[in-house]
């Protein structure tokens, strides 16, 4: 029966592109969705040519396009030639990339990253390239040393992230990202300060700043939702841009790597227990891993904190520095717990808004997740109790040890 039904020619690839389409994109409606995607197909089939990027808000001056079969430096009368075509081929791959306007705009507040392992064709995507000098490319390579979610990317793909970079610099007041806009770049701080604004029933309240280093802007470029806060430099500043294309393509897609390394691990880790599994997978999207030599300092008593740890494997040794009678600090430090895979450390500082309340040392080789203070806020909120009730406990072991009582709550 079946011999007599016969497949047209590019039935197959036309269903596969729209459901390619939708496994990246994930639209609330599938019908309204296709319309857009086979019109877009046939106004591209009708003018021969791809559709043109909108350019958005990025940076694009001096940009240059270069795919994987061609890597090699090229003198720049070579490159001028070859822009055209390349930029054609860019086209087509913002296309994919970067839909515009409403049809770029499908929001799902889910916690799920596109799996873009099921991309094929990613050999044949170009790269981005935005040409440096050495001084630029040396502050681009110190404003990207601590950015937790570059910390997990194998060395090819960070420094096919720092190529791809570009810089931005801004002014007092001016708005880096609305909240409510779709997504375009991601942003490493190379300097100056930054408010975190978020609309609360009408009203824009400061939930926090960037002082001089940190990054923004992952999670509408992650999750395809319109920005969830608003970002103002509050003085002159320079940060270094990422493009969407660029970062879905090296970011998501090591996202999806992260997710089943360390999916496992953060199931067991007790303090996460009462998160759902959508909230646990989205601290494995923005959380970096950082190894640590035997002895190496990992926390500085009385250093300011921005960032919260577990431990994945190894031990770390928490040491207190104790007080004089005449209250100075002792420079002999006390050892007054450890902690192993599976436990955290560093919420202290980030709980009480205070200076590092112990230094903590890796004993022997050892690795832990590492989690910026902003990821901390908004994603462990549900876990606020377990750790103000263990912070109790501090309180309870330094009266013990010391026989004073410091509230290291307030
Ligand atoms: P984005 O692409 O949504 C705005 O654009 C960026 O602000 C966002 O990515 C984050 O990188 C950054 N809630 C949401 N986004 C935040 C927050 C935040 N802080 C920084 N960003 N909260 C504040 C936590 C200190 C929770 C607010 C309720
Ligand atoms: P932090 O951000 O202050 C140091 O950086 C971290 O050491 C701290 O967060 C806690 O996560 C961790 N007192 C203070 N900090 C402690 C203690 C502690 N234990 C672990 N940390 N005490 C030990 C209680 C068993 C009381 C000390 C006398």
């Amino acid at each position: 029966m079946m011999s007599n039904v016969q497949i047209p020619a590019g039935l197959k690839e036309l269903l596969q592109g729209y459901t390619v389409e939708v496994l990246r994109r994930r639209p609330p409606d599938l019908v309204e969705f296709a319309v857009q995607h086979f019109t877009r197909v046939l106004e591209n089939r009708r003018n021969d040519q791809p559709a043109k990027k909108s350019s958005g808000k990025s940076a694009r001056k001096g940009v240059t396009f270069v795919t994987k079969s061609d890597k090699s430096t090229k003198d720049e009368e070579e490159e001028e030639e070859e822009e055209e075509e390349e930029e054609e081929i860019v086209s087509e791959y913002y296309y994919h990339a970067l839909p515009t306007g409403k049809y770029r705009r499908r929001v799902s507040v889910c916690a799920e990253a596109y799996n873009p392992d099921d991309d094929e064709d990613d050999d044949a995507e170009p790269r981005i390239v935005h040409p440096k000098t050495d001084v630029q490319r040396c502050r681009l390579q110190d404003a990207c040393r601590d950015i937790l979610l570059f910390k997990t990317l194998e060395q090819e793909q960070f420094s096919e992230v720092l190529d791809a970079m570009f810089e931005v610099l801004v002014k007092p007041q001016e708005h880096i990202i609305d909240q409510g806009d779709d997504g375009d770049n991601f942003y490493v701080i190379e300097k100056g300060v930054y408010d975190i604004v978020v609309q609360k029933d009408g009203v824009s309240v400061c939930v926090g700043k960037y002082d001089n280093k940190g990054s923004f802007g992952e999670l509408a470029l992650m999750y395809n939702t319109p920005r969830a806060a608003t970002i103002i430099a509050t003085q002159e500043g320079a940060l270094w841009g990422l493009d969407r294309a660029t970062f879905h393509r090296l970011i998501v897609k090591n996202n999806a790597k992260k997710r089943r390394m360390y999916e496992a691990f953060i199931e067991c880790v007790p303090l996460l227990k009462s998160l759902e599994l959508s909230e646990r997978m989205k601290i494995v999207d923005v959380l970096g891993a950082r190894g640590f030599k035997d002895g190496e300092r990992i926390i500085a008593q009385g250093e300011s904190a921005d960032c919260f740890y577990i431990v994945e494997s190894g031990e770390v040794k928490i040491m207190i520095k104790s007080k004089t009678k005449a209250g100075q600090l002792d420079n002999t430090e006390v050892e007054v717990a450890c902690c192993s895979r599976g436990q955290y450390f560093g919420e202290l500082a980030l709980v009480t808004n205070k200076p590092r309340a112990a230094s903590v040392y890796a004993a022997g080789e050892t690795k832990c997740l590492v989690i910026d203070i902003q990821a901390f806020e908004r994603l462990l909120g549900p876990c606020m109790d377990i750790m103000k009730r263990n912070i109790s406990q501090y309180e309870d072991q330094l009266v013990a040890l010391f026989g004073s009582s410091v509230d290291l709550k307030h």
